[in-house]
Formats: C-alpha cells, structure tokens, sequence
C-alpha cells in the first residue's frame, strides 16, 4: 500500500525528505502518478482534482494540507465513509494572529488614510479613537478566530466572536447562529472573517450584512474568497460607507490581473499568504495522523461532513 501525495501549491521536493524520514517503511506516490489506484492507502490532497478521491478504491483517509477543506468537499464523487481530516496546525493559528494584528492595527491606525497623504505630501494629523472604543469582531472563533482574539487581547480593543453553538470565551463577548448575526456585525468597527466555507456561509458577507456593520467599518477576509460578494463590498467601499479592507483570498486565485480589487485605493491584496502551511510543522502532524488512523485510534480534525467543516 501507498501514499499519494497531490498539490497544486505545494513542492513535493520540500515535503519528500520530511515524510519519508517520519514514514520509512512508505511508498510515496506523487500525483499524477498514480500508479495502480487499489495500492493508494492514504491520500494527503490541496484543491484535489475532482474524481481523484473517488478512483481509489482503498483509501483510508484524506488529510487536507491545509486547516480549510471546501477544497476536498467540493468533490460530489467524494467516497462518503472515507474520514477527511483537516490540519491543526499551531504554526498556521500562530502566522494567522500575526496577520490579523497587522491587518486590524494597520486599519486602526489609518495607514491606509496615511498612504494616500504621503503620496499626496499632505502633513495632517487623522483622528483615531483610542482601542477600547475600536471594536472587533471575529466571524467563526474556532482554532484561528480564537488565536487570533488571543494576540488582540493585549492591545484593548473590545473583542466579540460569532460562532454556531452558544459558547463562551474569556475576555470575548460571544454570538451565536443566524439570530445574533446582526447584533454581532452592528458592533464590529473591524469585522475579521475567519470562517469555514460551508453553504451557510457561502456570500455572507454581502451587501445586507455589510449594511449591519457601522459606517466607517473595516473587513478584513482571510477565510475564503466566496464569503464575500465582491461587488456589494466595492459598492460599500465607494460609496464611502466602509472605510477599506484587507483581502488575503479570492473566489477565483490567482486573483485576475485585470481584477478591480488589484487598483481600488482602498483594498490591501496579499495573495493567500495570511497561514502558509510549512512542511517543517505539518509533516509530522500528517505523518501522526496517518498512524493513528492505521492503528485505530482516535484522530483529531476529523471533518463532520455534515456541518462542512
Ligand atoms: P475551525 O473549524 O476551527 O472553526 C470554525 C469556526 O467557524 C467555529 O467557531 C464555528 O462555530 C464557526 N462557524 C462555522 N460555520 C458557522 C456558521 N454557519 N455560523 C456561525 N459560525 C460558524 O476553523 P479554523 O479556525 O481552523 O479555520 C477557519 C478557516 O480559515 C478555514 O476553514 C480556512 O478556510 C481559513 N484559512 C485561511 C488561511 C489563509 O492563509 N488565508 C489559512 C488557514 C485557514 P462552532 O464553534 O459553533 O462550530
Ligand atoms: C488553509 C489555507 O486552509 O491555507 O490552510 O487556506
């Protein structure tokens, strides 16, 4: 039996010597070859074809190379009783409170306001408020969102998490389901979108939900690119209601050149940069979870393909 390897991101040169060193007695196969389809035991994927999954008659397990598996559920051929598993990885919850804090302070601060005044060699000084009056928001407050809070804490801003279940969280005033929706957007000076995309939260943030937020919000997307309807986000954004947004993922990547989001004055674009997966971290998390699936025994990220995520 094998294990197949397949990315449309990743280098297999960067990921071979980690995975065999951990995984000795393995073969490794790297997609497109394949090799004989009923050898393949375990499948770790990014963006895998569709019917990839489905032509390999003894797969065990599908371990994502990244924490997001939209990727791998998109498939409708997706054999049913095959367990996917997501990565947990803290160096991805650790890169992602990074860029968040950058995001939201810079958004704080008003460097985008500055940006444009130095291009203009404008010397004024732009009110901001002090951060306990800058509330932030975290829409989905599992592994990232919740890191994420954790690195904000330190600077003041209030801090309010939306999630599914009512839970609760120190420090954070939490919101749960559809019902606490709008009262979650309405206090959220800085909305950080840290969701799974799942068909509930496909386009949420469209222009009703935008039109929750306070004028003079902030976005901040890092989840996924179809949680936001673009062109009612440039409409809020020119019509002078939102204040700017920091955009790390797209519906369609690479982002098109001729894409509006590229130029807009008040759009910062990085391209899916926000939590890189690093072999050095994620191939022993990969290489645990491979054997404890073959012993048995209980694995974490386990995707409830109910819920999506
Ligand atoms: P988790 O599964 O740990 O957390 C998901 C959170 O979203 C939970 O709090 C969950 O609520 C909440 N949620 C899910 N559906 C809904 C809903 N319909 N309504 C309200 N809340 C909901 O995910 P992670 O934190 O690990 O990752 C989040 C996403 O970040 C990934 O799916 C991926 O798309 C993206 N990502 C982006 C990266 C980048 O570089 N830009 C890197 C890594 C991930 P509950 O707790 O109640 O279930
Ligand atoms: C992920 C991502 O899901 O990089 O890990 O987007």
């Amino acid at each position: 039996m094998a294990i197949l390897f397949q990315s449309s991101a990743d280098r297999w040169a960067d990921w071979q010597p980690r995975l065999t060193a951990l995984l000795p007695d393995d073969e490794f196969r790297l997609h497109p070859d394949t090799g004989d389809p009923a050898s393949i035991e375990f499948a770790v994927v990014w963006k895998p074809p569709i019917g990839l999954l489905a032509s390999l008659p003894n797969l065990k397990g599908v371990l994502s190379l990244g924490a997001g598996v939209d990727h791998i559920l998109a498939d409708p051929t997706l054999p049913p009783n095959v367990p996917v598993v997501r990565l947990l990885d803290p160096s991805l919850a650790a890169q992602m409170a990074e860029y968040v804090t950058l995001a939201v302070l810079a958004h704080h601060r008003r460097l985008g306001d500055y940006a444009a005044q130095q291009h203009a060699r404008a010397w004024r000084v732009l009110d901001v408020p002090e951060a306990s009056k800058r509330r932030v928001g975290i829409m989905g407050f599992g592994m990232l969102g919740e890191a994420c809070a954790a690195r904000l804490m330190p600077f003041g801003f209030p801090l309010a998490g939306w999630v599914r279940h009512a839970q609760t969280a120190e420090g954070v005033r939490m919101f749960a389901g559809t019902d606490q929706l709008a009262a979650f957007l309405a206090r959220s000076d800085i909305l950080v979108c840290l969701l799974p995309l799942t068909p509930a939260t496909h386009g949420i943030l469209n222009a009703r939900a935008l039109a929750l937020l306070p004028n003079g919000a902030a976005v901040i997307n890092v989840a996924r690119g179809a949680h936001v309807v673009v062109g009612d986000l440039l409409a809020a954004l020119d019509s002078g209601y939102l204040s700017g947004a920091t955009l790390d993922v797209f519906a369609g990547e690479p982002l098109a050149p001729d894409h509006p989001l590229w130029t807009h004055p008040k759009v910062t674009v990085t391209p899916h940069v926000a939590a890189i997966t690093w072999p050095a971290h994620a191939a022993p998390i990969i290489a645990g979870t491979i054997q404890r699936l073959r012993a048995g025994r209980p694995v974490a990220g386990v995707v409830n393909r109910q819920k999506g995520y």
